[in-house]
């Protein structure tokens, strides 16, 4: 730190208020060198934070945090906020155990007026706290910070139409830099572009903008002259003044990493009311050439590592994620109906080979997971074979569209459930530990989980295979087991068959997707101690092998389940309504393993897993525990549990890990 000489002096925002223009533009370059240090070292999103050093710099000078509030969607781009609000030094705990969170926490700090990880809220909140403020009759100003990405999002658009539709004061600053992860899609993307790549743009920029920006603050009848002057040229350049239409006032564009004019122009911004939008104009990774040159690789990094004499993030085996893409192409060479669906996200869902294979069969759809569902099942209705690859976490916003528009219907719909289960240092919001319990309730459709590379490739090859309604597979953010996986041809496996692995004798685990490898180490160390337990691959979470399982909730005195996901209405819970439906008394004789209930937060994958005491060590102690028991009684930690509360403002929801 001793390096910086104006970042040491920022112990929160007020410390801008005294700085000259040249030192905040000093601090800038401060804080892109610690940004830089500090996610090379933890991982982490790069390019985003890059790119919003002056506009964060700019509003944390102009607008009074935390009585004004700053609603960053995603969050994902918030690390200089973070390091401006009071979390300096706190920010080289970046994403690790016990330190601070990627994104936006309201428990984190008062600066943080809401929470944040998944796209398109911030309109939303923003305006739901604009709404609340008017009711108390308070008059901070409420700002909303959306990417043009986060802008494809249908909430966004609710929240804009809601606003806009109202005068209540809500400023919206829409930042621009024509990414999403990968490039943005859609109409308004393009109609963004059309703004700024417009000829008349530059001289707006010189004739009008800046005359406006030079005056005074204008009042009255000038400041609607300028006004009218101003809109009547925006309507030369901005076809449609699709904001406008929507009830907002459009400022923009203005060129995002010039600090004077951003200053100058949120000045004006603050004293302004109504709904206001500010279209500006940035570059994603600015300042790190190589995230400048390459920003979809430099969105979201893993810590960095040198490689060939370069700075290049570390790069893991072979994944889930890779075994899904190359099997996708493989069966989309044989399957012309086959189509790939992604919302936003081709890169980490492993689309990318299939999208320049199959572009035609290729559909990007932008940051809309419920449209991509509706979508699907619209081309599954018409005889395509749709693939919806998402991650677990981001199906979560799909859920009406799931049932209505795919499970009523039976349309067969694949969904590719990727990061499902803990995914790490993401954290609570990203964790894919609830898709078995939302879909596990959805009539007639298929849930798969594989335990390894080859079995991925099997399920998928039999998702594609059958036609019977949704098939869902679920698999994690890991390496597979297997790294000869893609070396075999897949088979067709049958639905709803489970496979034994192990006999048991003092009882048997029934294990999902990769907690078979678990399983089978836990019934390893059992084994020392004299204990013979089995294992079954449920591969299938639905329909249930009723068949195995009945035979062995007769065979063997304990069954124990084990799932990457929540133990609130997951496989364990499939698992004892089926043995009640038969058995009423079955559920003494079962010990359900899993997440626990309660929101779980960042950390390594595997400190996680055993911190809610899935590893295989875990696994026997609990195991042990229940054996050591008479009574039988709830082997998961409840939500409110000592173990897994953090510290947490009254009225948030506990928080574990
Ligand atoms: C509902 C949802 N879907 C997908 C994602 C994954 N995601 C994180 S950031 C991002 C791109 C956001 O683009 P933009 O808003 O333009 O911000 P930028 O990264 O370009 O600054 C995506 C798709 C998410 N966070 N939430």
């Amino acid at each position: 730190m001793t390096r910086y000489e104006i970042l040491p002096t920022v112990d929160g925002p007020q410390d801008l208020e005294g700085l000259s223009m040249e030192q905040l533009e000093q601090l800038c370059g401060e804080v892109r060198d610690y940004i830089i240090r500090t996610v090379g070292r933890t991982g982490g999103h790069l390019a985003p934070s890059l790119g919003v050093v002056e506009l964060t710099v700019a509003l944390h000078r102009v607008f009074r945090s935390p009585g004004d509030k700053i609603v960053w969607d995603v969050g994902h781009q918030s690390y200089t906020h973070k390091i401006l609000t009071g979390r300096r030094e706190a920010f080289r705990t970046l994403r690790q155990r016990h330190g601070l969170s990627g994104f936006c926490r309201r428990a984190e700090s008062p600066h943080d007026p809401f929470g944040t990880g998944h796209a398109s809220t911030s309109i939303s909140a923003a305006f739901g706290i604009a709404a609340a403020r008017d009711l108390r009759g308070d008059d901070e100003r409420v700002v909303a910070v959306i990417g043009d990405g986060a802008l494809s999002g249908g909430l966004a658009f609710e929240g804009l139409d809601n606003a806009g539709g109202c005068s209540r004061d809500l400023i919206v600053i829409l930042n621009d830099n024509n990414m999403s992860i990968s490039p943005t899609v859609g109409a308004l993307s393009r109609h963004l572009t059309d703004i700024i790549t417009h000829p008349l743009f530059e001289q707006i920029k010189r004739d009008v903008w800046e005359i406006t920006e030079r005056l005074p603050r204008v009042t009255g009848t000038v400041r609607q002259i300028v006004q009218r002057m101003e809109e009547s040229l925006k309507g030369l350049l901005t076809p449609g003044l699709f904001f406008e239409s929507l009830g907002f006032r459009y400022l923009g564009p203005v060129p995002g990493h010039h600090l004077p004019r951003l200053i100058g122009l949120l000045e004006k911004v603050r004293a302004m009311r109504g709904p206001i939008l500010v279209h500006v104009i940035t570059q994603k990774g600015k300042g790190l050439p190589d995230a400048e040159k390459n920003p979809r690789k430099f969105h979201g990094i893993a810590p960095l590592q040198t490689e060939n004499g370069k700075m290049e993030p570390a790069r893991s085996g072979l994944t889930y994620t890779k075994v899904f893409g190359e099997t996708l192409c493989e069966l989309a060479a044989e399957h012309s109906d086959l189509v790939a669906i992604t919302a936003a996200m081709p890169d980490g869902t492993g689309l990318s080979r299939f999208a320049s294979d199959y572009p035609d069969r290729f559909f990007d759809v932008g940051i809309a997971e419920a449209h991509a569902v509706t979508f699907a099942g619209g081309m599954a209705a018409r005889g395509a074979r749709p693939v919806v690859a998402v991650y677990s976490t981001f199906l979560q916003r799909a859920f009406d569209s799931l049932v209505h528009d795919v499970g009523l219907q039976r349309l067969p719909v694949i969904f590719a459930l990727d990061r499902a289960g803990l995914v790490g240092e993401d954290g609570a919001t990203h964790h894919g530990m609830f898709d078995l319990s939302y879909l596990g309730c959805i009539p007639g459709i298929t849930i798969a989980a594989p335990r390894n590379g080859a079995e991925l490739r099997d399920l998928l090859y039999t998702a594609v295979h059958a036609r019977r309604g949704p098939f869902a597979l679920r698999y994690p953010r890991a390496t597979v087991p297997d790294p000869d996986a893609l070396e075999q041809p897949p088979r067709l496996l049958e639905i709803g068959r489970w496979e034994q692995l192990k006999p048991g004798g003092d009882g048997c685990f029934l294990a999902v997707g990769p907690l078979v490898g678990v399983a089978l180490a836990a019934a390893e160390h059992l084994h020392r101690d004299g204990l013979e337990f089995g294992v079954v691959n449920a591969r299938f979470v639905k329909p249930l092998d009723e068949a195995i399982l009945l035979r062995l909730a007769s065979e063997q005195p304990l069954l124990v389940t084990l799932e990457e996901g929540t133990v609130a209405g997951g496989f364990g819970t499939q698992v004892a309504l089926a043995l009640t439906r038969r058995d009423g008394a079955a559920g003494a004789r079962l010990l359900q393993l899993g997440l626990p209930d309660c929101y779980i937060e960042h950390g390594a994958r595997e400190e996680l897993l055993a911190a809610a005491g899935l590893s295989p060590q875990g696994v026997a102690e609990q195991v042990r525990a229940r054996l050591r028991r008479r009574a039988p009684e709830a082997a998961h930690p409840a939500a409110g549990d000592r173990r897994w509360s953090a510290s947490r403002r009254p009225g948030e929801p506990a928080v574990g890990g």
